[in-house]
């Protein structure tokens, strides 16, 4: 089944309650979200684009930018979103990859994108700025706001998220729809999702916590978003007080606790809070419930996977763990072939039909993170507790994540490299008391070379997206290696986080 229509069967029944209300007070009902996705689909066949056909989208986050994202899924089309930190280098990858029939960008961005090709008959440009407004708009003020949704199959191709790569090379993660349909499902059964639900929505929407986590059980609850431009503190406070549920990652539980007005009779009547996509360190665990009287409730997901495991919305959510298996999902954490013992660490392999259909043109690249028996490869590592409890102790990809953005260390190290003036490079992440992790540079100069931390920060910025960039860049006269030549990255993580180079 078409997961728009899915997530959408109840909307019959209350085509006047309200979905969606804007940080301005702009109120778009289910029936609004109806006509809007339908023009969005309308608008899109219209263009020529069949089954299948990607669109991509690097806009600022709106009610437009959902209304897009749901009317591509409404007429079978592969949705492609993109951070809108990307950069030119970036954006050049995922469009040459993924070779999408329509891009929808920023419209300070419209000249990088037809310098890249897509204004020239490869694909239809449009913009969308952060008020809605845009030529994709007025495209849509001309189509029809009736769409008869396309029929797909559960392994049809709902959306393509790009994931970077240990190898520095990113690939497109192929979620399908009959993904992101048993995700939603199983999420708003677990979570407890009614009509009467009102979520406080902060997260980006170009990464699957804001969404498919935020979004889809809210739609097939039939309850209400508040939907703001960004994550600020003070903004988030003030409208806590209309909100039911929030979600986002540790950096925003911290931040709010920062807050001396975020206090327990603020947030008394909220049902829940809930946290994913980085580590939520105990003491901002401990904190919220001190501070609040409320828990928060930690799960674990992915790209590859949408949610993994879920702590408890009844009975013990502990803290440090990421919960049990959610209901339909396999998980295991193997040493090698062998099954771990609780308490024992191993990789993290899951099965379900929440996980996806591959990489996007990289079938070698799928079979090697899969098992002969078909369980994904998280390349995260767990362990078990004796009652249950999956906790992530470690990863085996090398991987950083600051503010809930991952950053592989090798696509930045392979930049660096490349800046004259560089012999060699290496990136790893050190604790940050606000990202959690913050990236981290150390930098060979070939002899001779002439090269600083603002030179280097600053071509840095020029060139990868920002939260990709080290906060920190050390230079030393050489990187620290082991017996066989590999560079010790854990005496790197320890000098760094003494600023020690
Ligand atoms: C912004 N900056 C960051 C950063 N975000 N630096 C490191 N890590 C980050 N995450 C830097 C910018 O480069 C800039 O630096 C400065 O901070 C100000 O930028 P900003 O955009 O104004 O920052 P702010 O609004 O404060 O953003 C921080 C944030 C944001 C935490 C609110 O990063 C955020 O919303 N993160 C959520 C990420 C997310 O949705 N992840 C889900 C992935 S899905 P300068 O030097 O230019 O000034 C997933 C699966 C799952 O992981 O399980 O959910
Ligand atoms: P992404 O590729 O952006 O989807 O990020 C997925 C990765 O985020 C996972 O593989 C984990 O490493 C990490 N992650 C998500 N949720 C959690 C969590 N609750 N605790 C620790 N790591 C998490």
């Amino acid at each position: 089944m078409n997961a728009y229509a899915f997530f959408t069967r109840g909307l019959a029944a209350r085509p006047q309650a309200p979905f969606l209300e804007t940080g301005n007070g702009r109120v778009y009902t289910y029936a609004d979200l109806d006509r809007e996705t339908a023009r969005a689909a309308s608008f899109l066949t219209g263009l020529g684009l069949a089954k299948g056909d990607r669109v991509a989208a690097q806009v600022d986050k709106s009610p437009q930018a959902l209304f897009l994202y749901l009317g591509a899924l409404r007429a079978g089309l592969a949705f492609l979103p993109l951070n809108t930190a990307y950069q030119r280098g970036e954006l050049a990858y995922f469009l040459n990859d993924a070779e999408p029939r329509v891009v929808v960008c920023r419209p300070e961005m419209r000249s990088t994108f037809a310098d890249l090709g897509c204004a020239s008959g490869k694909a239809h440009l449009f913009t969308l700025d952060e008020h809605g407004g845009g030529s994709f708009a007025e495209g849509l003020a001309g189509a029809a706001d009736r769409f008869e949704t396309v029929p797909m199959a559960d392994g049809d191709l709902a959306v393509i998220i790009y994931t970077s790569g240990t190898t520095g090379r990113s690939k497109g993660a192929m979620v399908t729809h009959g993904n992101i349909a048993s995700n939603g499902a199983v999420l708003a059964d677990c979570w407890r999702f009614t009509g009467r639900d009102v979520l406080l929505h902060v997260l980006p929407v170009f990464h699957v916590h804001g969404l498919f986590v935020a979004i889809h059980p809210v739609l097939l609850a039939g309850a209400k978003l508040l939907f703001h431009a960004k994550f600020d503190a003070g903004a988030a406070i003030a409208a806590l007080p209309r909100a039911t549920v929030m979600m986002g990652v540790p950096t925003y539980y911290v931040r709010l606790l920062a807050e001396p007005a975020f206090t327990r009779e603020l947030v008394a009547h909220m049902r829940l809070f809930v946290s994913g996509s980085a580590p939520l360190a105990l003491d901002t665990f401990a904190g919220f419930r001190e501070r609040t009287g409320h828990t928060i409730l930690e799960r674990y997901g992915m790209s590859e996977a949408g949610m993994i495991t879920s702590n408890p919305y009844d009975g013990e959510r502990r803290g440090g763990t990421v919960g049990f298996p959610l209901p339909g999902i396999s998980v295991r954490v193997r040493d090698g072939e062998r099954e771990c013992a609780p308490g024992e660490p191993g990789g993290i392999e899951i099965k379900g039909p929440n996980v996806f259909a591959g990489y996007w043109r990289m079938p070698e690249k799928t079979r090697e993170e899969f098992t002969a028996d078909g369980w994904f490869r998280t390349g995260d590592v767990g362990q078990w507790s004796a009652d249950g409890y999956l906790s992530i102790v470690g990863r085996a990809k090398d991987l950083i994540i600051s503010g809930g953005y991952n950053v592989y260390p090798k696509e930045i190290e392979l930049v660096i490299d490349a800046i004259p003036g560089v012999a060699e490079s290496a990136v790893v992440g050190v604790p940050h008391p606000d990202f959690g992790e913050a990236v981290t540079a150390f930098v060979v100069p070939t002899a001779g070379g002439a090269l600083d931390e603002a030179g280097i920060i600053a071509q840095l910025k020029s060139q990868i997206a920002n939260y990709k960039v080290p906060k920190r860049v050390l230079l030393v006269d050489e990187l620290p290696r082991n017996a066989m030549g590999k560079v010790q990255k854990n005496v790197l993580r320890e000098r760094a986080a003494q600023d020690v180079p």
